[in-house]
């Protein structure tokens, strides 16, 4: 009995680890690190160095020799079963972390945009076109792709008149002839064909003419132009009408001078003036020592214009001017060369700013 006493000892050691080791497979199996604190602590419960299996494996030597591999086979497995936990529930948590975050605070201000400002000319066109639009202008536009009839023989420009020429106007074809309209005048035009009297139009926008560019001029540019339409409107409307827009826009104290001119659509023609900004009439170099600065042209509407567009001559009668947005903003804000207008520099467009 007495030699059976050791070995008795270790089948209970052993059965005592097995026992052990079925209830922590157990708590293996069902565990769920809820953040990387717990998972730390199930690591240095199992895998630690001070841990439950290496004190297992310390144990081994109590195990009989002949159920040494049976026991390590056992041991070996409940090992990878805790390591593969660890792994399994590492990779758990990190992804957990990489999703959103619950504790952002979504009421909390943005980070600021970097505000653009508008383009100088837009900025003068808008000026221009809401003084007339106080005055019950509505602004028109039109195509500035156009045929030659709309640009040119409806607005009393005979077959030989030199706008016409090729070096004048880039045409897009000759035959029929199609072309970027050289004025506004076609979007005029196209609202009189409508016959819906009165009319009362402001018409911005881009043209092109086959300039050579230089720092005064380009092969394009802006206007603004108007046409007030009407029975029994005067050349007193019109010269009224400007006078309130140039004191709009210049100013109370700026002078206005009407010169007579020549326009093939209208009849009569002028040019108005306004006092130098600069000198104040004195005569500078902005004025070429006039003393003036010659702002837009206008007139009554010739007749023949208003009957190629269908409308009686007898019975209506209108005015029309216009005017250049480049050389004003040029003006305003100082600036020498047209061709800034165009280059879009960043570092020139950034300097303006309004509405
Ligand atoms: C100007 C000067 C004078 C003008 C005339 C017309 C239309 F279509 F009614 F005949 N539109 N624009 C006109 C008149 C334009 O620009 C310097």
């Amino acid at each position: 009995m007495a030699a059976c006493e050791p070995l008795n000892h270790y089948l209970r050691a052993m059965e005592e680890m097995l026992k052990q080791i079925n209830i922590h497979s157990e708590e293996i199996s069902s565990f769920a690190a809820s953040d990387a604190d717990s998972l730390e602590q199930f690591r240095i419960k199992f895998l630690g160095v001070k841990g439950l299996i290496k004190a297992m494996m310390g144990d081994m030597k109590n195990v009989p020799v002949d159920r040494k591999k049976e026991f390590g086979q056992i041991m070996n497995g409940f090992k990878n079963l805790a390591e593969e936990k660890y792994e399994s529930e590492k990779l758990r948590i990190r992804q957990l972390g990489a999703a959103p975050r619950s504790h952002l605070d979504s009421s909390l201000p943005g980070s600021p945009m970097p505000s653009g400002s508008r383009h100088p000319v837009t900025l003068m066109r808008n000026r221009i076109v809401d003084i007339f639009q106080r005055l019950s202008f509505t602004v028109a536009e039109g195509p500035e792709i156009e045929d030659d009839w709309h640009n040119f023989t409806a607005l009393n420009l005979d077959e030989n008149h030199p706008a016409r020429d090729m070096q004048d106007t880039f045409y897009l074809s000759t035959d029929p002839a199609i072309l970027l309209r050289t004025h506004t005048s076609n979007v005029q035009i196209r609202e009189m064909q409508k016959h819906q009297l009165p009319i009362r139009i402001i018409c911005p926008g881009r043209v092109y003419r086959n300039e050579t560019i230089s720092a005064r001029s380009h092969c394009f540019f802006h206007q603004v132009e108007g046409l007030y339409i009407d029975e029994h409107v005067s050349f007193a409307d019109l010269k009224q009408t400007l006078y309130f827009f140039v004191k709009e826009m210049f100013g109370e104290d700026v002078k206005v001078r009407f010169r007579p001119s020549y326009f093939p659509f209208t009849e009569p023609s002028a040019e108005m003036d306004i006092s130098c900004l600069l000198c104040k009439g004195d005569g500078c170099a902005v004025c070429k020592r006039t003393g003036w600065l010659e702002i837009l042209g206008c007139g009554m509407v010739h007749p023949n214009v208003l009957a190629n567009c269908g409308i009686d001559p007898e019975k209506y009668t209108g005015f029309a001017f216009g005017m250049g947005v480049e050389r004003p903003a040029l003006l305003k804000y100082g600036i020498t060369d047209i061709r800034l207008f165009s280059e879009n520099d960043v570092r020139f467009l950034q300097q303006f700013s309004g509405v």
